[in-house]
């Protein structure tokens, strides 16, 4: 079969069952064409995408100044591996530092690896910076954290789904309850052997929720108190995704260490990247870490273009206005529903709470019918929908999807 051949919606799902490993569930759709905020199913049918592939593709899909970038490089040169220099990667790389203000940037390019990056990073810093003794050194992590889904990273996660059977564990990390000062006040008093605070300044995954107001500015200045590395996993909500360049910008908290991915791609090639100052970056020494495809001139190219887009475009800001209008209206709707129990989100990364348990096929059925009314978007855990369109959003279209939401939703009252 040729991929040029066209192909039906069950042919497609047919062969995926048949070869490919089923590590997913996807909604019965099958995508075939993306432009801005919507997409295309191989039989024409026209959609909203309302979960923007997990926040990679805030700039929306197939952002011409961002695929152009890609193929013009493309034609040029791809990878050179780092062995040698390139013309792009330091341009690119004073690009990114300048523009989230560190000094400097180490690219990867999955938002695992640069996790897994960041813990090496704080980790060394320990041992090197701090004093810590060797292989003692902790990193302090919050219950119902995602950060991406390699063999450490599950260490720390207390989704059974995601970690069960996958041991033995990478030991090192401490978990304290999201949103819980006085327990990283309390873990950080009582260990001096700490590197580092990993946490998602909004916890997309576990369903979007976003901590008290003035949890990011404590923490950070706890983990100064006690020299510990402030480090924010910004891969699905940064990049303007919650109304703010970065996420940890609602409260003017500046990370020690910054984890990016996702959309700093625009969601057109796989591209990643942990920020931190000289202090901290220069734990890391020729031939200690590293990657074949981190950095390469294709990836340097598509992340110039798809941060330009997020500026000239004023994505934050939008983000910021349609959120809040998007809350509002549906506000609006939940006073009189017995279907939903509440909406929350910063900006553009919102999600509803079904009132249905968890074990319930409410969401996903809302899903499934909304699919029929063209608009996608998929339940995270049981009974929580998270909706995530591309910022690039209008006003009129966000107004549609409300409409489309709330119309498909009164089906479901009892
Ligand atoms: C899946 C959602 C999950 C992330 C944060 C690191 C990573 C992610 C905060 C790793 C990745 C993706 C992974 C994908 C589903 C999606 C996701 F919340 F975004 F919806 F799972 F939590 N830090 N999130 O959200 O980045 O290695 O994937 O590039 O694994 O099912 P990655």
């Amino acid at each position: 079969m040729k991929v040029s051949e066209k192909i039906s919606s069950r042919e497609a799902i047919e062969l995926e069952d048949k070869y490919g490993a089923h590590n997913y569930h996807p909604l019965p759709v099958v995508l075939e064409k993306g432009e801005g905020v919507h997409v295309w199913d191989v039989e024409g049918k026209k959609y909203y995408d309302f979960l923007s592939a997990y926040s990679a593709v805030n700039q929306g899909h197939c952002h011409p100044r961002i695929v152009g970038a890609m193929t013009e490089q493309a034609q040029k040169l791809t990878l050179t591996s780092r062995a040698f220099h390139n013309d792009i990667l330091g341009k690119y790389e004073k690009y990114a530092s300048e523009y989230f203000d560190f000094d400097k940037l180490l690219p990867m390019n999955t938002g695992a690896e640069a996790v897994e990056t960041a813990i090496k990073i704080a980790r060394k810093w320990a041992y090197e910076k701090k004093g810590v003794e060797e292989t003692e050194a902790q990193i302090v992590v919050c219950e119902n954290n995602f950060h991406g889904r390699t063999t450490t990273i599950i260490s720390f996660s207390n989704d059974e789904g995601a970690r069960k059977n996958f041991g033995p564990y990478t030991p090192g990390f401490l978990k304290i309850p999201y949103n819980d000062v006085e327990a990283l006040e309390e873990v950080l008093k009582s260990n001096s052997n700490i590197a580092g605070f990993l946490v998602e300044p909004i916890q997309g995954e576990a369903g979007v929720y976003v901590p008290s107001e003035g949890f990011l500015t404590r923490a950070k200045e706890l983990c100064e108190k006690h020299n510990v590395l402030f480090i924010a996993d910004e891969v699905q909500t940064g990049i303007a995704r919650t109304g703010k360049l970065l996420a940890v910008e609602h409260e003017n908290v500046k990370p020690d260490i910054l984890i990016l991915g996702k959309a700093i791609s625009g969601g057109v090639y796989p591209v990643s990247a942990v920020l931190a100052n000289d202090d901290v970056m220069n734990v890391i020494q020729p031939g200690q870490h590293g990657s074949t495809f981190g950095g390469n001139p294709v990836a340097c190219a598509v992340a110039m273009a798809a941060l330009d887009v997020i500026k000239d475009e004023k994505l934050a800001e939008n983000a910021e206005k349609l959120g809040n209008l998007f809350r509002r209206k549906l506000d609006d709707y939940i006073r009189s529903s017995n279907i939903v129990n509440l909406v929350r989100g910063k900006g553009l990364l919102n999600a509803i709470v079904i009132n249905d348990s968890e074990d319930s096929s409410t969401a996903w059925d809302i899903c499934m019918k909304l699919k029929e009314n063209g608009l996608l978007a998929k339940p995270t855990h049981g009974n929580i929908i998270r909706f995530a369109p591309p910022l690039v959003m209008n006003e009129e279209q966000l107004l549609d999807c409300v409409d489309i939401i709330t119309k498909t939703l009164k089906e479901f009252e009892k």
